[in-house]
């Protein structure tokens, strides 16, 4: 085995396919990452600034050399406008993909948007009763486009207030307003975060941390929620249901046409397409004896908890997906799709297709996706993609799919404990289940690949921490076959027996990354229950991979929701000591949650364990020492 290869990633499908394309001589990003280095010493402490063209500026941390830029901020300046601003570029990413919802939702209800539906009618309604609409006797299609021009009134000011707050515990919210920090609009926080880090405006670096907070609840309890309640109303809420993931899930004698992004709305019309019976025809004709639709990252999440579609690997496989030979067309919408992708094309027969309006890629042919065109442009490519088996080369698929399940909305939660949180809260009480874990986000090659995330996860369900997980973090876990219903072996035995009498595993998949809003709620459901603020519960959340500014958005309105959150890579914040503390101390004082940076998942769960235990002892619940 390729030694290299053993030290970037901990998966047998990626060991091998890293030793094929370094054999080939293609290039990955763990080849771009080594050929960066040194990486900027002042840019890994947030200590670099270019928002003006007085600048760039940057800080000596040795205090011997500037400690002013130009304008004359300093340090903890510097660093807490930089983390604003990258909370500011995770919530508009989130919040916009929710608006391209809203958007096709206004469009079914217009009859614009052929191919797509109102997939879960309840749900649009009690969505709708929540907006304050009346629903009663009303035709599905007129509730939907009001809730949609409801839903859009979110992203502007008027109401000042965000109505999904309102499933937040009371506790939490009064809170969140006597902090003044509660959001006002989806875009207006983004917005003013930008506003406040322009020079010459907020130079209290406190106050642009509390901002950065208010910006992230607007994702939180917002934009993200948006985009997981309208995808289920138009898509289906997810179930339970069986599903294979890794790079096995690629059929050799199929066509292999793999979605990657984040948005449901391009790759719902692919799983339509793919089941086309003229174009299954097609491809037999080619002789192919089907087609094989596989996701990456988190459209493929969003299939897989709806629809059970196989996922190929998380962030850092969608460069070797493709050197496996066997992919005839990646489709890609927008978020984590490196610019890299489309540089790999001519190494292999794969076509690469664009389809998003505001995403471009160099080496990709842009299709565009509108929801009048989605449903006919869907089966264009994969009609091409089809036509595209013939000139498949030699393939190299090394691995066997690892069975798992997913499909674990609030919802099909709720159905699997008997409709209330009760038989979950019965076993927390009982120390059966120690407390919940949220394990979330991306992969980064500075850790080695998918490491982080099994590590930590096995601790914590050995020690009966149930583990709830999505994203990329959530992919890992189910090629590390934690995700049916026998790895109850897995766990220790109070988990064990839980999970065993309800016949679910010990790691449930919750979704994508706009999903950990799945998390949030099920969070207010069981502070609701038992009366009390989402920060007295025995939770935690951890991001022990991640790369992204959604993941710094998602971080911190876990945080501010009042979930201790332990981050595997260190943002970009040592350079101020001030803010350090604040973010991993001080936040206790403004929020009753705080976090931490471990990058060794092993002592990550340490401070978790640590951490719930303390919950339960102030919650009255026997804890561990
Ligand atoms: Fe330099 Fe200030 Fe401009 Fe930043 S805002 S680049 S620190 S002058
Ligand atoms: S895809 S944001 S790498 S989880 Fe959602 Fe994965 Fe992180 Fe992207």
């Amino acid at each position: 085995m390729d030694k290299q290869a053993e030290q970037r990633t901990i998966t047998r499908d990626g060991q091998l396919l890293l030793g094929k394309m370094a054999k080939e001589q293609v290039e990955t990003v763990w080849d771009r990452l080594a050929a960066q280095q040194p990486q900027c010493g002042y840019c890994e402490m947030g200590l670099s600034c270019r928002i003006c063209a007085m600048g760039p500026c940057r800080i000596d941390p040795f205090g011997e050399g500037p400690q002013k830029g130009v304008c004359g901020a300093d340090a903890d300046i510097i660093v807490a406008r930089n983390l604003g601003r990258m909370i500011a570029g995770g919530a508009a990413a989130h919040s916009d993909h929710g608006r391209d919802l809203v958007e096709v939702l206004a469009a079914v209800a217009a009859g614009e948007a052929p191919g797509y539906q109102i997939t879960d009618e309840e749900k649009l309604r009690r969505l709708a009763a929540e907006y304050g609409l009346e629903t009663d006797g009303k035709d599905t299609l007129v509730l939907a486009g009001e809730l949609a021009a409801a839903l859009q009134e979110e992203y502007g000011t008027r109401k000042g207030y965000l109505t999904m707050t309102g499933r937040a515990p009371e506790k939490r919210r009064q809170l969140w307003q006597a902090q003044g920090i509660s959001p006002r609009g989806i875009d207006r926080e983004t917005s003013e975060m930008m506003h406040r880090t322009h020079m010459g405006v907020d130079n209290g670096w406190q106050s642009i941390l509390l901002h950065g907070l208010r910006n992230a609840l607007s994702d939180g309890w917002g934009g993200s929620m948006i985009a997981t309640e309208v995808s289920d109303i138009l898509f289906g809420t997810p179930r339970p249901g069986p599903n294979t993931v890794n790079i096995g899930v690629l059929k050799e004698d199929q066509v292999n046409i793999i979605v990657h992004g984040h948005n449901p709305v391009v790759s719902e019309m692919l799983v339509q397409a793919c089941e086309d019976p003229e174009l299954v025809a097609l491809a037999r004709e080619k002789g192919a004896a089907g087609i094989n639709l596989a996701g990456l990252c988190c459209t493929g999440n969003e299939l897989l908890m709806r629809h059970g579609i196989p996922v190929a690997g998380n962030h850092l496989m969608t460069e070797l997906v493709i050197g496996t030979g066997a992919v005839e067309m990646m489709i890609v919408d927008y978020q984590c799709i490196m610019p890299a992708l489309g540089a790999l094309a001519p190494c292999y027969h794969t076509r690469m297709i664009s389809t998003s309006d505001k995403a471009r890629f160099p080496g990709m042919v842009h299709r565009e996706f509108h929801p009048d065109n989605a449903a006919e442009l869907a089966r264009e490519l994969v009609r091409e993609a089809v036509e595209n088996f013939a000139n498949r080369g030699e393939t190299y698929i090394p691995v066997q799919a690892v069975p798992s399940v997913g499909g674990f909305s609030v919802e099909a939660i709720l159905d699997a404990l008997g409709g209330t949180p009760k038989p979950l809260i019965d076993a927390i009480v009982a120390g059966k289940i120690r407390g919940a874990v949220g394990i979330v986000g991306c992969n980064n090659p500075k850790i080695k690949h998918d490491y982080g995330h099994v590590t930590l996860t096995k601790k914590l369900i050995e020690q009966d921490y149930l583990v709830v997980d999505t994203g990329c973090a959530a992919v890992a876990n189910a090629k590390a076959g934690f995700k049916v219903a026998e790895a109850i072996r897995y766990a220790g035995p109070g988990l064990r027996e839980v999970c065993g009498s309800l016949g679910i595993p010990p790691v449930l998949h919750m979704g994508s990354c706009v999903d950990n809003v799945r998390i949030l709620v099920l969070a207010a459901a069981l502070a609701n229950a038992l009366q009390v603020d989402i920060s007295d519960l025995p939770l935690a959340g951890a991001a022990p991979e991640w790369y992204s500014e959604k993941a710094v958005s998602i971080g911190a309105y876990f945080v501010a929701s009042g979930v201790y959150t332990v981050l595997g890579p260190l943002p970009p914040i040592a350079g101020s000591m001030n803010v350090v503390k604040l973010l991993t101390e001080g936040l206790n004082e403004v929020v009753g949650a705080c976090f931490a940076v471990e990058p060794d998942p092993l002592k990550a769960a340490e401070l978790i364990m640590g951490h719930i235990e303390g919950k339960r002892r102030a919650l009255g619940l026997t804890a561990r020492d």
